[in-house]
């Protein structure tokens, strides 16, 4: 019925709220506690707290002091910061060195303002209060320049402005059209960005957070399904520091085993041994670089997680070491839902121990998914974690090394999509129900799962796939983008998606490459293939029963094509490795919005169909069919085109063409760009490197190239490679700096080619060189330039 007009009925209308709005109140006293500032007001209380240095934390809660306890996405404590407090007759001045905070006595309003009087951001007239059903909410005021970007997994474009976005972890099968508001992932954190500056908030709450930037044109405002609200705000200035600000709270991406950066390929399901080996078999026969194969749930036996079938699976260890020799990983699916199946030892051990979610009387909480009546893990509990990790020592003694986190929002078969919301869970003795805590399931999942699989790994670096997460998610895993579909809409989404993942401290996120659901096409999937080649994780994956989109399924003329750009992504491994290690210490994204390199250039604001690859790589793929053109900006600087070298002039926008073969790559003048050899998985080993170098003219450009075993830890021992290049370039003289800075780990290339775009005939080069080990160099003038 609701799919017909009756779902408008004249009476539905939903009225705005806002005159129901039950503010905090005046402030009534106050008391300093070091950085704290405990205040009550008239129908509540707030605190207070100089978080860090640039990073304030506030709390409200009606009947009581607000609780300090942080969700487990905080890793980061308070540190010491030294507050002053000017108490003046209408108002309250808070200051730190960075920041002043001024609250408004008579309504409790806020204005946070940075050290040069700019104003962060303001409440004007209403700030916090609640709802008409005792909501904990916050209002803040928008000015005309404001943009919003972050918010983790969303549709739509790149500036939420405008939008209205509710965070609920929720499986949705397919549809991920704009209005399909809660997805797999909730991260309640955005960057606000504004004319002179741009600051962050990340709202702490793991029940339901709305975020309405929609409803009004000169405030917005968050809501969270609790009575205590803890939100916290980064000054920036700039959008790079909040981002690092964000991630010293919530963790960066450990760098992740190299293997995973590699092409995997996927489906619903590759079903038996015997499919697999077939499978890696073709790759390699057509010689397509592959690193990792997962199995989806047909690998268990009746969907037992910590099992294998073992008529399709005969010998799980042989074919992980015979594919292992290959250079191939294989990557299992774990669900949460353990079968209620009292002769299934999973099962009995969760039950006997109380390790499974129950309600309040004690009875265990069973939910339908693939096994059929099923029980979920209280991963809120510390000792539950333990033992599921442990448990993965099942998939470990096999020699698998990564494992892919799937229907961990928790989804359940039922209309509700998720478990019982009175469920209770323990959370180490602060119990709570699961409308309470549902957003931090699959975070929790994730932890206890990484840290499993890391004990058990002896030294390696482990990989974990998710589909569900809240914030901090990047310390334990990758995050894809969960069931898209085989559609240009759905291609065009990855971008946008993908970029505010990355805002949102996710750095290492993708699609399903050539979409999920749905039948894909050859021109879909070499286009998505090519958008592949740039986004941090790289696996093609499809749904049971579509057609098979395995590289070569449509055809020669594509399949061709699409190996090129697989190829690729291992000629670019030396360059995004080298990232991903920047990543992992900064919580800068891999993959980024232009607006972030070029914060005041008014073009970048909401441009969602091409994005940077770091600082200096711009990709700008074609997202529709039968296309062969495309408008590309180009911000400020000179851009050569990656494979012809012919040179563009920014600020402004290009008609670009590009037929089925051709991705756009841009690369800025100054840039450069360590590239290898494309080879057959990352197993092999580079025996020579090439450094890519485009030269500007009177400027000298650095870069930092990064390496070591990609494969364990011990990088963090000091076992990894640094080198420093630096070139500098006047008209007839290009200079060469190759210097070791750290030699913990020698590289397995020996061969190191420079390779100079764009210089002209009289160039002369000179080569300094700095280094311990034997590298031979050589220098190659590539003068092609129009
Ligand atoms: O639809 O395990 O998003 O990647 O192939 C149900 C089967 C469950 C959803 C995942 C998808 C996976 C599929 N899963």
């Amino acid at each position: 019925m609701l799919d017909t007009s009756f779902a408008i009925t004249p009476d539905k209308e939903k009225t705005t709220n806002k005159h129901l709005f039950k503010p905090i109140g005046k402030l009534i006293s106050y008391k300093q506690d070091d950085q704290t500032l405990e205040c009550t007001c008239e129908n509540g209380y707030v605190s207070l707290i100089f978080y860090q240095q640039d990073t304030i934390r506030i709390l409200m809660d009606q009947e009581q002091r607000p609780s300090k306890q942080s969700s487990f996405a905080v890793i980061q404590p308070s540190e010491s910061v030294a507050i002053s407090v000017d108490n003046q007759s209408d108002k309250l001045k808070i200051m730190s060195n960075l920041v002043t905070v001024v609250i408004n006595k008579a309504d409790f309003t806020m204005t946070i303002i940075n050290q040069t009087e700019d104003v962060i951001v303001s409440e004007e007239k209403i700030g916090l209060g609640y709802n008409e059903n005792n909501q904990a909410m916050c209002y803040k005021q928008m000015e005309t320049s404001d943009h919003f970007y972050g918010f983790g997994q969303k549709t739509g474009y790149l500036d939420k402005r405008g939008e209205k976005l509710s965070m609920w972890n929720t499986d949705v099968f397919a549809p991920h059209n704009p209005s399909t508001d809660e997805l797999y992932q909730s991260i309640p954190f955005f960057i606000a960005k504004r004319q002179k500056n741009a600051y962050g908030l990340f709202v702490d709450n793991t029940s339901r957070t709305v975020f309405d930037l929609k409803s009004s044109m000169d405030c917005y405002s968050f809501i969270v399904d609790e009575r205590r609200l803890d939100y916290y705000l980064f000054v920036g200035p700039s959008v790079k520091n909040i981002l690092a600000q964000y991630t010293k709270l919530t963790g960066t991406m450990p760098l992740p085993p190299k293997w995973s950066l590699g092409y995997h390929q996927s489906r619903y399901s590759y079903k038996s041994e015997r499919e697999v080996r077939d499978l890696v078999k073709t790759f390699r026969e057509k010689d397509i670089p592959l690193d990792a194969v997962y199995l989806d749930i047909h690998y268990m036996d009746g969907y037992r997680v910590f099992t294998f079938d073992r008529t399709r699976f005969p010998n799980p260890k042989q074919l992980v070491s015979d594919l292992q020799a290959q250079g191939v990983r294989i990557v299992p699916i774990v669900d949460p839902g353990v079968k209620r199946d009292a002769e299934y030892d999973v099962y009995k051990d969760g039950v006997n121990h109380h390790y499974f979610s129950q309600y309040i009387d004690g009875t265990i909480y069973h939910g339908d998914v693939w096994p059929g009546s099923s029980a979920f893990p209280d991963f809120t509990n510390t000792q539950v974690r333990t033992w599921w990790g442990k448990r993965h020592q099942f998939y470990t003694d096999f020699g698998i090394e990564g494992v892919w986190n799937d229907m961990n929002e928790p989804s359940v078969f039922n209309d509700t999509k998720t478990m019982d919301l009175a469920v209770i869970h323990e959370n180490d003795g602060n119990p709570k129900t699961h409308r309470e805590l549902h957003n931090i399931y699959g975070l929790m999942m994730g932890a206890a799962t990484y840290h499993g699989l890391k004990q058990q790994l002896d030294n390696k670096r482990p990989f974990l796939l998710t589909r569900a997460g809240y914030a901090g998610v990047q310390r334990y895993a990758t995050v894809w983008t969960g069931d898209n579909r085989s559609f240009w809409e759905h291609l065009q989404m990855t971008l946008p998606m993908c970029l505010n993942l990355g805002l949102s401290g996710v750095a290492f996120c993708g699609p399903d490459v050539g979409g999920f659901a749905n039948d894909s096409n050859g021109e879909l999937l070499t286009r998505w293939t090519q958008v592949g080649l740039f986004t941090p994780y790289f696996r093609n994956h499809s749904v049971l029963e579509s057609i098979h989109q395995e590289p070569w399924s449509f055809g020669e003329h594509y399949e061709k094509i699409i190996k090129r750009y697989i190829n690729e992504r291992y000629v670019w491994l030396p360059y995004l490795y080298t990232l991903f290690k920047e990543s992992s210490e900064t919580g800068l994204p891999v993959m980024r919005p232009l607006f972030l390199e070029y914060p005041d250039d008014q073009e970048t604001i909401n441009l969602y169909d091409q994005f940077l690859v770091g600082e200096h790589i711009l990709v700008a793929p074609i997202l529709t069919p039968s296309t062969n053109h495309r408008v590309v900006y180009l911000p400020e600087g000179n851009w050569i085109d990656y494979w012809t070298d012919k040179c563009y002039q920014g600020k402004q926008y290009h008609l670009i063409q590009a037929d089925i073969d051709i991705l756009p790559i841009f690369i800025k003048e100054g840039a450069i760009v360590p590239l290898a050899k494309t080879k057959s998985s990352t197993q092999v080993l580079d025996d020579e490197l090439e450094i890519h170098v485009y030269p500007k003219i009177n400027e000298t450009h650095t870069f930092n190239y990064y390496e070591d075993d990609g494969l364990t830890f011990d990088y963090q021992s000091g076992q990894y490679y640094l080198a420093e290049v630096n070139v500098s370039y006047n008209s007839d003289e290009l200079t060469l700096h190759y210097t070791d800075k750290h030699t913990g780990y020698k590289p397995s290339w020996s061969d190191l080619t420079f390779v100079l775009h764009g210089l002209t005939e009289q160039t002369s080069v000179e080569l300094v060189k700095e280094n311990n080990h034997q590298i031979s160099m050589k220098i190659i003038k590539k003068q092609v330039r129009e």
